[in-house]
């Protein structure tokens, strides 16, 4: 049939639900909302296009390799990592919503400079997760966890990013692949936004994101098997040798992002592993970052329907005790992270 001008018009301008608006939506539904949390997105918003525009251009902007420099994680920074965490830095300190920030990049807490406005927000974040990744153009993300600041407590008090995960107020991760996505949760499920590069929104495009009960992927960096203790051998030897949901054995899937590996888990389902390794004095319990990866990325498990736990304990139960504590993860679909903890507990 003919379409009519108008009717043409009118797709051109059937843009979907933007971000914007969602968040607006949300505050509605929200009586005690006042409007700072939406600001607050809006701001990581901006921080990820600039990074996006970085990382889809790195290769031909001299922005691959490293800087040179080492992290307070001993590991390299490459070029990327430090535009990234600098974004993020610059952009949140001038926002007048953040009180003090944690970067994974960073050593000590990022206090906001006495001539910027303050805000009652605490931001942890891993800048750019998986960043080794990018001079072979894997896909890589931003990783963020939003905390209320302590009332009686000075914005730069550690005491405002020694809490337990279960009190974050949202978390989420930017993810820079095939295209760029958010994905966050405020406390009310997990909802997927795809940025549009040609009119530079972020559109709904995954509504209330649920994990099925069991998946059918494990993910984890078997290279380490001798560094294990037996018991987490035995998690990754049941994967291995079980039949899934779809009664077929399980499929390895490893990107070396973990940022990554938990999104396809999350849509497909499966199971991310980063157990303790007890040979390397880095890694003893394990690589992942409490604050700035293992909490967020359990907040969004759990609103969709998932688990998170470190072999003993819910990820979200537990209170950091320094500022870049790390544990180990197992991650993912409910039925997968049961059993696991079954077999870590030796029952
Ligand atoms: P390995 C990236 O550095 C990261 O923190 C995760 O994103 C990723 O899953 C893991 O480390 C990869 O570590 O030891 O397997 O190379």
């Amino acid at each position: 049939m003919q379409q009519t001008e108008i009717q043409r018009a009118n797709q051109s301008y059937r843009l979907g639900i933007t971000i914007t608006e969602h968040l607006l939506l949300c505050e509605d539904e929200c009586p005690a909302a006042t409007g700072q949390f939406t600001r607050l997105l809006s701001e990581l918003i901006i921080s990820a296009k600039l990074i996006s525009r970085e990382v889809n251009k790195a290769g031909l902007a001299d922005l691959l390799g490293a800087t040179g420099n080492v992290n307070v994680q001993g590991e390299n920074v490459r070029k990327l990592d430090e535009f990234a965490n600098q974004a993020l830095i610059h952009r949140m300190e001038r926002s007048g919503l953040i009180c003090a920030m944690a970067s994974e990049e960073n050593a000590d807490i990022i206090k906001i400079p006495d001539n910027m406005p303050k805000g009652n927000y605490i931001l942890a974040f891993d800048p750019l997760d998986g960043s080794s990744n990018v001079d072979a153009n894997a896909s890589i993300g931003t990783i963020f966890s939003i905390h209320r600041k302590i009332e009686q407590e000075e914005c730069s008090s550690l005491n405002n990013f020694l809490r337990y995960g279960y009190e974050q107020v949202a978390a989420g991760y930017f993810l820079y692949g095939s295209s760029t996505m958010l994905v966050y949760t405020a406390g009310k499920g997990v909802h997927g936004f795809t940025l549009d590069p040609s009119v530079g929104e972020f559109l709904l495009s995954h509504r209330s994101i649920t994990m099925p009960e069991r998946g059918t992927i494990y993910s984890v960096n078997e290279s380490y098997t001798e560094f294990w203790d037996d018991r987490t051998r035995n998690v990754v030897n049941y994967f291995k040798s079980s039949n899934n949901k779809r009664g077929k054995p399980y499929t390895a899937r490893y990107i070396g992002a973990m940022v990554a590996d938990f999104h396809r888990n999350l849509l497909y389902g499966g199971i991310y592993m980063y157990p303790a390794d007890r040979q390397d004095p880095h890694k003893p319990h394990g690589k992942l970052r409490l604050l700035c990866e293992a909490a967020p990325l359990a907040f969004i498990a759990e609103q969709a329907g998932g688990a998170a736990t470190d072999g003993s304990q819910r990820i979200l139960d537990i209170k950091a005790t320094e500022l870049h504590e790390r544990v180990p993860l197992f991650i993912g679909c409910k039925e997968d992270v049961a059993k696991a903890m079954v077999i870590l507990r030796g029952a």
